[in-house]
């Protein structure tokens, strides 16, 4: 017997959120949320933001996977792979469809409750994420998003409902899905996504991005005190996007550059870890006469609001050159890096920057790391026997967690779990696209929503469930 290397109590499992697979969006009383109003997109077009749910145009959250009538046999898949462990997301808008209701919607609460006791009658534990790219469209309608200091009360009840309701069958949380994402503030979709703001032609977009996101770390540090006054023993955790960038080259100014955007990117995490801002960010918003409304009651509540540990997501890794500015911009300052190939969708592939990303997190916070979302996004194929051979997957996961591997073996890491993203086929956050799939498990339908929606099992799917039986001995 070899000895066993990850630990006895590893979460493995996988990871989804409630706008990409649940469909139903307009059922049982559910409001409309921001991804309800995204179009279909591709890599090369991006996904529209539209104000109304428009007439001829394709909507593919609205249906999504229709979880929402599927969940009873998909967590039984899940259940089937060995799953330990299943996160997803609350729909903020089936709770308080507008979003600044004082009363929640029952109905809502009650399905959620359906699906935790489905995942505890398995021995799954459920992982939660509070709020994941799904804000109500009524808060960025009538509030302007989080640029609105009232968006703290109206996430924080919702916080307070949630913890109250489900903190005997829920004890992993999460606040805020990949609040760092908006540091690409040039990005429409991922300030939407995050914030809930659209951008006018003049705005400061920077400044307002750094706004929304200090009322957002606010609200998930009132978070984490609410659930813990309610209930000691939950984890709440951040939940960072990680994209190590590294240095072009060994140029002492690629250096440095490659730190501030590290820096830059991963800020979040210093504030919701630490409890607060670093210097060089402070003096930042010196600089440039950024006048944030950051009050010292603010900065009272991230202090006793810090987390319990670090979800995060990994997917690929950046590079970056410095050419004139210190200030890092991901539209215009990364470069190809020779040593690394893209996937279908241009994102770099590149495990050995897990083992980076968990080294850099460890040395810096000390905290659990809990990886709550990895993996490749591709073209699958369907055969005549409904089969799926998905070799390209496994070799991804495969090298990824041999990094992880080594990440505790070799490097001592704390690592809670892993939860591979999309671990049923879903529509993808950036393209709204169903054919960038993640899946084990492949889901009959396409881009426009047509397809038996029948669940079939991919080479992944068995492969997976050997690598959970043996507790990552055999990969
Ligand atoms: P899709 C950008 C960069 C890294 C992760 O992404 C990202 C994004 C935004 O799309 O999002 C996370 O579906 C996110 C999930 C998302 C997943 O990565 O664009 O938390 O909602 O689906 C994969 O391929």
């Amino acid at each position: 017997m070899t000895e066993s290397i990850f630990p006895k109590k590893f979460l493995w499992g996988g990871a989804v959120a409630a706008h990409q697979l649940e469909g139903g969006y307009n059922e049982d009383g559910k409001g409309i949320s921001i991804a309800d109003l995204m179009t279909l997109g591709s890599h090369e077009y991006p996904r529209e933001l539209t104000a109304t749910i428009e007439e001829g145009k394709y909507y593919p959250n609205h249906k999504a996977i229709d979880f929402y009538h599927h969940y009873q046999e998909d967590i039984k898949l899940m259940a089937e792979m060995g799953f330990k462990a299943f996160r997803t997301s609350i729909a903020w808008t089936r709770i308080f469809p507008n979003g600044d209701e004082t009363q929640p919607n029952e109905e809502g609460l009650a399905f959620y409750d359906k699906v935790f006791d489905e995942c505890l009658k398995y021995n799954i534990e459920p992982v939660v994420t509070l709020s994941h790219f799904e804000m109500p469209y009524h808060l960025v309608t009538k509030y302007g998003g989080w640029s609105n200091r009232k968006l703290i009360d109206f996430f924080t009840r919702l916080a307070h409902v949630c913890f109250e309701k489900y903190h005997t069958k829920v004890k992993y949380w999460m606040t805020f899905n990949e609040i760092n994402n908006q540091a690409n503030y040039e990005s429409d979709i991922s300030v939407y996504e995050n914030s809930g703001i659209k951008f006018n032609e003049d705005d400061d977009k920077q400044k307002i991005m750094y706004q929304a996101a200090h009322y957002e770390m606010v609200a998930s540090a009132e978070a984490v005190q609410i659930g813990h006054a309610i209930d000691p023993s939950l984890r709440i955790g951040c939940m960072l996007a990680f994209c190590p960038i590294y240095p072009a080259s060994p140029k002492p100014e690629d250096i440095l550059f490659a730190q501030r955007a590290m820096d830059s990117r991963l800020y979040f995490g210093d504030v919701q870890v630490n409890g607060e801002y670093p210097s060089w960010l402070k003096q930042y918003f010196k600089n440039n006469n950024y006048n944030l409304d950051i009050t010292d009651n603010d900065l009272q509540i991230l202090k006793q609001g810090t987390v319990d540990y670090i979800g995060f997501s990994y997917y690929m890794s950046f590079t970056t050159k410095y050419t004139d500015h210190l200030d890092y911009r991901e539209y215009q300052d990364l470069v190809e890096n020779p040593f690394i190939k893209a996937n279908d969708w241009g994102w770099p592939i590149d495990p050995v920057g897990l083992r980076y990303a968990l080294n850099w997190m460890s040395t810096r916070w000390h905290k659990p790391l809990f990886i709550v979302e990895n993996g490749l996004g591709a073209y699958d194929k369907l055969t005549e026997d409904h089969e799926v051979h998905d070799q390209y997957r496994i070799n991804y996961l495969h090298d990824h967690i041999l990094e992880i591997k080594k990440a505790i073996t070799e490097d001592g890491i704390d690592v809670i779990g892993y939860l591979p993203w999309g671990c049923i086929d879903l529509v993808s956050a950036s393209t709204g696209e169903m054919k960038k799939r993640y899946g084990f498990i492949y889901v009959d339908e396409d881009d426009h929503g047509n397809g038996s929606m029948k669940r079939y099992k991919k080479d992944s799917f068995y492969w997976y469930q050997n690598v959970i039986k043996t507790n990552g001995q055999e990969l």
